[in-house]
């Protein structure tokens, strides 16, 4: 069954009925202004950080999950009948009709009552730090119509955090002001008089009034499901002083029959610089000199189509840098709309917030954002460079790294610990992929401070020297890498022990002292250390590039004596020296993880090893739901394993499909040319492909979720944690570089497409280095043998870089 359908043309997502299993969401804000919407309105904005710069609340564990949002009301002021045109939060006054449009970086609601129709266009303009309502009103009746409308949000008193426990002080802080229509909340102005936020309205003559106290506005023992104010018709103009701030306005609206008003709504986030003269220490009013001429521009009907339509032309640019034409319709859907505005959400706010993630857990992810940036890269290279950046000096002498860091100001944080042993090398990952994409090999000249460290800065280059060293510094008693406390598997906490039964298990403290040893990361180095030393190579550092090749192969010897259980690869070692991944253990047998890395890595591609290795997934971990985890799931807690057990079976890390690790598998078998059974474990988790099925997936069918619930689960085919996720980029890179082939390499731009045999070829244009490739995939042969580049023929399949601003006709043959 499905909630709604895609809307190709206009490149939306269109859902027809509000109650949907979860909250679908979308996205607003493209830079440094970001929102979540649901597809009933719920959802809050914040910017640039979700914890330290939130505008609007959100209340955790609430039901429904996304109540709190952008809400508008509609009240017939000749009955007294209102309601809210998103359905949240008046889901008792039913709706004729409803339309929901996700689109990119903008979502549109619209439905109708009783012959109203009102239609909310939401969107955060380009190169701005506020988000625009656009509310048209129209009368379908054969009467007029007398109606009020009345705006709503709840402001967050800044720090998410705080603001969600420390009432006691909260309550007494927050401070508003009302000038000419406009909103101002002002909490924490005093003491920082640095930033503040606004919510204006278009309606000038019309505007009756406004509410900024929540308990006025919805009065006593009332929710936002019949608020008193808009029961009654009448705003209250009250100020608040402390509470509960919000922003409502009131703005009556008459309409002849068939008549259209729309009324624009702007929410936004202001800030002053340091030293304004016009708001000296100890100001108590809002300087208001910069931010009213915006408020105003973006009231104006005409620049909001503009700022609009520029939104809309923003994504045809990013998005027109890789467009497929491929047989399937999924695969179409994804690669040139879906997946693509995915990778750029997930690179935007790392694993920061959604319904899954409260935007108080976690900032940027040192590991997630080498990752996502692999989905991104070819649209703005400049902002990957940026990013990269920016992990780069969070980076720690030693080539450690923190887990994770803030992103309003750009410093590691130590909130769930550091010591995933595994993070350094994604920045080498990282990095090769801006290389690779822009050729720009000055980039490993830029100085890069550690740790963010005045005056400690190196460059880039080395850094990544740094991240293998961090690696072969740590190597355990069978020379695999030490764990520490978790590699990719964040679970999977193979130092933790307690000495006291029944006491909970330990995991930082023990992690640096404990002995546990990582096939994955063992194959993820010999990955990021072949990398390096192409990277080396063509830097001329040729003795460089021996010693790293050497690290690798070393590495990967390693791996085939004590990480090889004879049909796939083990997944580590404990701190007592136990395998894990073996068929030597009861449960916990093979892990998808090493299965996939070792072969990224080229471990076990010349003996045979790789296709065993795949041929024990196929076999042992895929389902028709994708690929789990592991196989047997742990059916109790075992405290010397950690976290991953504390999952019941088939969920997590505990067996659950975690959809990160399947293109791990895809990318493997095109690499052993297996291309009907990497397209098929595409097609399995592939969003749309699953739409019909949406009861049981439940998450959004436009985005990947982090977990599909495996087979040992009750809920098996059940998504979860949709939106921001690894899987995003890793199924962009498996899909557009290893199944279509296409596929930025240092030297230019490999053609190595490995399709599903019933496939005759694909077309393509790829943008790579400012020129333009239009690539036509063709021949029944299982690889591209050679290539017609702008009619010339090429043997192989490297299409050298052609001048900035050319188009070039490539025809790539498999003969
Ligand atoms: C995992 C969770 C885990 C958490 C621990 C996340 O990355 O997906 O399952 O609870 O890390 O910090
Ligand atoms: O690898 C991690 C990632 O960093 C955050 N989400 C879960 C993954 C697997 O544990």
């Amino acid at each position: 069954m499905r909630y709604g359908q895609f809307d190709d043309e206009q490149r939306e997502y269109v859902i027809d009925r509000p109650d949907t299993p979860l909250p679908w969401i979308n996205y607003l804000g493209t830079d440094a202004y970001f929102g979540i919407v649901s597809n009933t309105g719920g959802g809050y904005s914040f910017y640039r950080d979700a914890r330290l710069r939130r505008l609007t609340r959100y209340r955790y564990n609430n039901a429904p999950l996304d109540l709190g949002g952008r809400y508008v009301y509609v009240r017939d002021d000749e009955t007294g009948d209102y309601w809210s045109p998103s359905w949240q939060p008046t889901p008792e006054r039913e709706l004729d009709d409803y339309e929901c449009r996700h689109g990119l970086s903008y979502t549109k609601i619209a439905s109708s009552r009783g012959g109203i129709r009102a239609e909310t266009l939401y969107f955060a303009p380009l190169n701005e730090t506020l988000e625009v309502w656009r509310v048209r009103v129209t009368n379908n009746r054969t009467k007029k119509a007398e109606l009020s409308l009345f705006s709503s949000v709840e402001f967050c008193l800044w720090d998410a955090q705080d603001d969600a426990t420390n009432y006691q002080r909260n309550f007494n802080t927050g401070q508003v002001e009302v000038v000419d229509g406009v909103i101002y909340h002002k909490t924490e102005y005093r003491e920082r008089r640095d930033h503040f936020a606004y919510f204006g309205t278009s309606a000038k003559d019309d505007l009756q009034g406004f509410d900024t106290q929540r308990e006025t506005f919805l009065g006593p023992y009332r929710g936002w499901d019949r608020p008193l104010v808009v029961e009654n018709g009448t705003a209250k103009n009250e100020i608040a002083h402390g509470w509960q701030p919000i922003g409502s306005h009131h703005v009556r609206v008459h309409l002849e029959p068939g008549e259209t008003r729309e009324v624009v709504f702007v929410l936004g986030y202001a800030e002053n610089p340091k030293d304004d003269k016009f708001d000296p220490p100890g100001s108590q009013t809002i300087n208001k000199t910069r931010v009213r001429p915006v408020i105003d521009r973006w009231l104006d009907s005409a620049q909001v189509q503009r700022g609009f339509d520029d939104l809309r032309a923003y994504w045809d640019q990013l998005l027109g840098s890789l467009t497929v034409q491929t047989p399937d319709g999924d695969t179409n859907r994804m690669v040139n709309v879906w997946n693509a505005y995915q990778c750029l959400v997930t690179f935007n706010l790392s694993r920061s917030t959604s319904f899954y993630e409260s935007g108080i857990g976690r900032g940027m992810g040192f590991r997630d954002s080498n990752q996502d940036l692999l989905g991104f890269v070819h649209m703005i290279p400049e902002r990957a460079r940026e990013r990269i950046l920016d992990i780069a000096a969070t980076q720690k002498a030693d080539g450690g790294a923190y887990h994770q860091y803030q992103p309003l100001t750009k410093r590691g944080n130590n909130d769930i610990g550091d010591g995933f042993n595994d993070d350094p090398l994604w920045l080498i990952l990282g990095v090769a992929a801006y290389l690779r994409e822009t050729g720009d090999h000055t980039f490993l000249d830029e100085p890069v401070p550690f740790d963010n460290v005045e005056g400690s800065e190196a460059p880039l280059y080395e850094h990544l020297q740094r991240s293998l060293r961090y690696t072969l510094d740590r190597l355990g008693p069978h020379g695999l890498p030490l764990i520490g406390r978790a590699d990719w598997n964040d679970c999977l906490n193979l130092n933790c022990f307690s000495d006291t039964p029944g006491e909970p298990f330990q995991t930082t403290e023990n992690a640096s002292g404990g002995v546990a040893e990582s096939v994955f990361i063992a194959g993820l180095f010999v990955l990021a250390a072949k990398e390096l030393a192409v990277i080396a190579g063509l830097r001329g550092q040729d003795g460089e590039e021996v010693v790293y090749r050497a690290a690798a192969e070393k590495m990967a010897g390693t791996i085939t004596e004590h990480g090889w259980d004879g049909a796939w690869f083990r997944r580590a070692y404990d701190f007592h020296g136990t395998v894990i991944g073996s068929g030597e253990n009861d449960e916990g047998q093979i892990f998808i993880e090493p299965q996939g890395i070792c072969v990224l890595g080229g471990v076990g591609l010349d003996d045979g090893l790789a296709v065993k290795a795949l041929d024990s997934v196929a076999e042992r971990l895929a389902t028709p739901h994708g690929i789990v985890l592991q196989q047997p799931a742990y059916s109790s807690y075992r405290i010397e394993l950690g976290e991953i057990s504390s999952y019941p079976p088939g969920y997590k890390e505990n067996a659950g499909i975690f959809c990160h690790t399947n293109p791990w598998i895809m990318i493997a078998e095109t690499m052993v040319g297996n291309g009907d059974r990497a397209y098929d474990y595409y097609r399995r988790i592939n969003p749309s492909a699953r739409e019909e099925i949406s009861e049981t997936h439940r998450t959004e069918p436009y985005v990947y979720a982090q977990m599909i619930a495996g087979r040992d689960a009750p809920t098996h085919g059940e998504a979860k944690n949709s939106w921001l996720t690894g899987t995003a980029a890793w199924n962009f890179v498996a899909i557009t570089q290893w199944i279509l082939g296409i596929r930025p390499d240092f030297a230019g731009l490999r053609i190595d497409p490995v399709l599903p045999s019933g496939w005759p070829g694909f077309e393509a244009t790829r943008g790579f280095r400012g020129a333009t490739y239009e690539i036509t995939v063709r021949g029944t042969g299982a690889r591209v043998t050679y290539l017609l580049v702008d009619g010339e023929r090429i043997d192989g399949n490297l299409v050298p870089p052609a001048p900035p601003g050319a188009v070039v006709r490539v025809e790539a043959i498999r003969e």
